[in-house]
């Protein structure tokens, strides 16, 4: 068992795996990494500070620590994205590309990235998008992240490195709210509803976007790495989501546990990066090559949310 890092390790998915992979390998074998340290996260864990945007200290973490393989969840997402172009351009471009380079040079065996149904533009389909697609995404969230893919794909087959990826619709979790993307809504809405508050979403009630629950995406996650290489016919676009969700259709299921929640609809800037993106995927190649087969539909998310977000 060699050494697994996790860059972004503090963000809405890093907070999950990390926990995750030292459970089922233990914490010796799992190095958090981020660009600050958010002390009490994760207690008695391995950490390192890393901005993946310096070549020189991927190649001194990736050295020093012995990494054989690598989640790169670090990453600029759309809404600030948006705010800060040039910030998403150096930590998502740049960063994937030093962490590619040092992982080739310096033999990882295998690289993760995930990915994101924002590479997706207005000319894509917008249902049961395929992932052979036009691609023409116009945020510089989008921009970056098929640039990412291109360039695993580019490592894999150039230089053999064993990159693989997948393209996340929005994930709903409880442990950590994410706070810089244009799915944000979903969880923002439960938190609001759990502490008895009425929610202001910043999405139209009817836009429709595909979406999973955080277990189902950590599962994936981890099968796709663990996949018999000679099995995946692709390589960094995996497609996986469980439903497609509105607004308005989350808040009818959460009016269901909390019958005085309240929503009222005011779209920001969001609203039109949302409209770019498909309604939902076709992830039958993820099930075909690696068995992917998510275990919460919408109304199993909610019951789960609920007792996890009144629990803590
Ligand atoms: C975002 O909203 O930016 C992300 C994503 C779908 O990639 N959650």
């Amino acid at each position: 068992m060699g050494t697994i890092l996790v860059t972004g390790a503090f963000g809405q998915i890093g907070t999950e795996l990390v926990p995750f992979l030292e459970k089922k390998f233990g914490k010796e074998h799992v190095i958090a990494s981020d660009i600050r340290n958010v002390e009490g996260v994760f207690p008695g864990s391995r950490f390192r500070m890393l901005d993946v945007s310096s070549r020189k200290d991927v190649s001194a973490v990736i050295r020093e620590e012995d990494v054989t393989s690598i989640f790169h969840l670090a990453g600029i997402l759309s809404a600030t994205g948006e705010k800060n172009p040039d910030l998403a351009f150096s930590v998502n471009l740049n960063g994937t590309y030093n962490i590619l380079a040092e992982a080739r040079d310096l033999g990882v065996e295998k690289v993760l990235i995930p990915s994101t149904i924002g590479v997706f533009g207005t000319s894509t389909p917008k249902k049961g998008t395929p992932v052979e697609t036009v691609i023409r995404p116009s945020t510089m969230y989008g921009i970056t992240k098929i640039s990412c893919e291109l360039l695993g794909e580019y490592f894999h087959s150039k230089f053999g490195l064993d990159v693989r990826g997948l393209r996340f619709p929005g994930i709903i979790s409880y442990r950590t709210a994410p706070t810089a993307g244009t799915t944000d809504y979903s969880v923002e809405m439960f938190l609001h509803a759990i502490r008895g508050n009425p929610y202001s979403c910043y999405l139209k009630k009817d836009t429709g976007l595909p979406m999973m629950y955080m277990p189902d995406a950590i599962n994936a996650m981890v099968q796709l790495c663990e996949a018999d290489s000679a099995r995946l016919t692709r390589r960094t676009d995996y497609h996986v989501s469980a439903y497609s969700l509105t607004p308005g259709m989350l808040e009818e299921a959460i009016r269901k546990h909390v019958p005085d929640f309240h929503v009222t609809y005011a779209p920001d800037f969001r609203e039109a990066i949302a409209e770019q993106w498909p309604e939902s995927l076709d992830c039958s190649i993820s099930s075909r090559d690696w068995g992917f087969s998510p275990k919460y539909g919408i109304e199993e998310t909610v019951i789960d949310m609920l007792e996890n977000l009144r629990r803590d």
